[in-house]
């Protein structure tokens, strides 16, 4: 049976989908997520790298983390989760609000994607105002900026705010929403994690797609607990359907 069955009868009334994505989305696609048993790299904690006293104290070993992860996302390809959302945008008006910085969503051809922390092709000074877009490997760790600075990824790190303009566009989108479908995220950060809260305002029906329960399981309308790409695709066929 079709898991997303509960809300068949419902289908017709999404006009407005948003889709709240984090790490387990692109678990399929051979990207480690943050927390939970794949979550450590070389014995460190990522919530202890992704924070810019950790960059400051040894910008070295932050960017070796950066470097691996950049090698390892150019080398990923999206899967049938991503593939699903994008193919959505044939039956409704779909916004995505990434967590994500692996950018594997655009690549599967979603339009609308606002990304809240930040994208792993970025990066920025961390004195001047000098930014660039980088896909090729870096000939020194850490990269120095023309003025002599070290250059960061330009992603966001534990205790810095997310891009203001970003986070008012997913602000509004969430809050005007009919359907929020949370998938791969722990909902243990915020404030994306306020999101599906702005979403339920607007009495708009919650959907978690997460093998684990989450923080915010218990407000949901319906959990799904299984991988995003095995049963996204399942959700989509529901609006070829109808
Ligand atoms: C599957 C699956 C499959 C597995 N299919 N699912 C105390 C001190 C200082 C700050 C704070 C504080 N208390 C609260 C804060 C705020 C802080 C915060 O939330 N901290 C909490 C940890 C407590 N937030 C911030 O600091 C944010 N900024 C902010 O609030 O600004 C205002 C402010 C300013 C100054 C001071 C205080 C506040 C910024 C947060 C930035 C987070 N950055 C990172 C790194 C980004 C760059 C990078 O990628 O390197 O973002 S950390 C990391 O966590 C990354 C992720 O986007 C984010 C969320 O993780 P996500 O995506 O949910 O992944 P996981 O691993 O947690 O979960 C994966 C899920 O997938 C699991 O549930 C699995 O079950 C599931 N899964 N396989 C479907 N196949
Ligand atoms: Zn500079």
């Amino acid at each position: 049976m079709n898991m997303f069955e509960p809300i068949k009868d419902q289908i017709k009334d999404f006009k407005k989908i948003v889709f709240v994505t984090g790490a387990g989305i692109s678990q399929e696609s051979g990207i480690p997520t943050f927390r939970g048993k794949d979550g450590l790299w070389r014995n460190y904690d990522p919530m202890k790298l992704a924070t810019i006293d950790a960059f400051y104290d040894d910008p070295k070993l932050v960017w070796e983390w950066y470097n691996e992860r950049r090698r390892n996302i150019f080398a990923a390809y999206p899967n049938q989760g991503h593939k699903a959302i994008a193919e959505l945008e044939k039956y409704a008006k779909v916004v995505v609000l990434t967590q994500n910085i692996d950018g594997l969503h655009q690549k599967a051809g979603s339009t609308e994607v606002l990304e809240l922390h930040g994208s792993i092709i970025k990066i920025k000074c961390s004195v001047c105002d000098f930014k660039d877009e980088i896909s090729t490997e870096f000939s020194e760790i850490p990269p120095i900026c023309k003025c002599g600075n070290i250059l960061r990824p330009d992603v966001v790190w534990f205790g810095e705010s997310l891009p203001q303009d970003v986070w008012q566009k997913a602000m509004v989108f969430a809050s005007q929403c009919d359907l929020m479908v949370i998938a791969g995220t722990s909902l243990v950060v915020s404030p994306a994690n306020t999101l599906p809260i702005y979403a339920k305002q607007n009495n708009a029906i919650l959907i978690e797609v997460n093998p684990e329960i989450t923080e915010m399981s218990s407000e949901m309308d319906l959990v799904i607990r299984n991988s995003s790409a095995s049963v996204l695709p399942e959700f989509i066929s529901m609006f070829k359907e109808n």
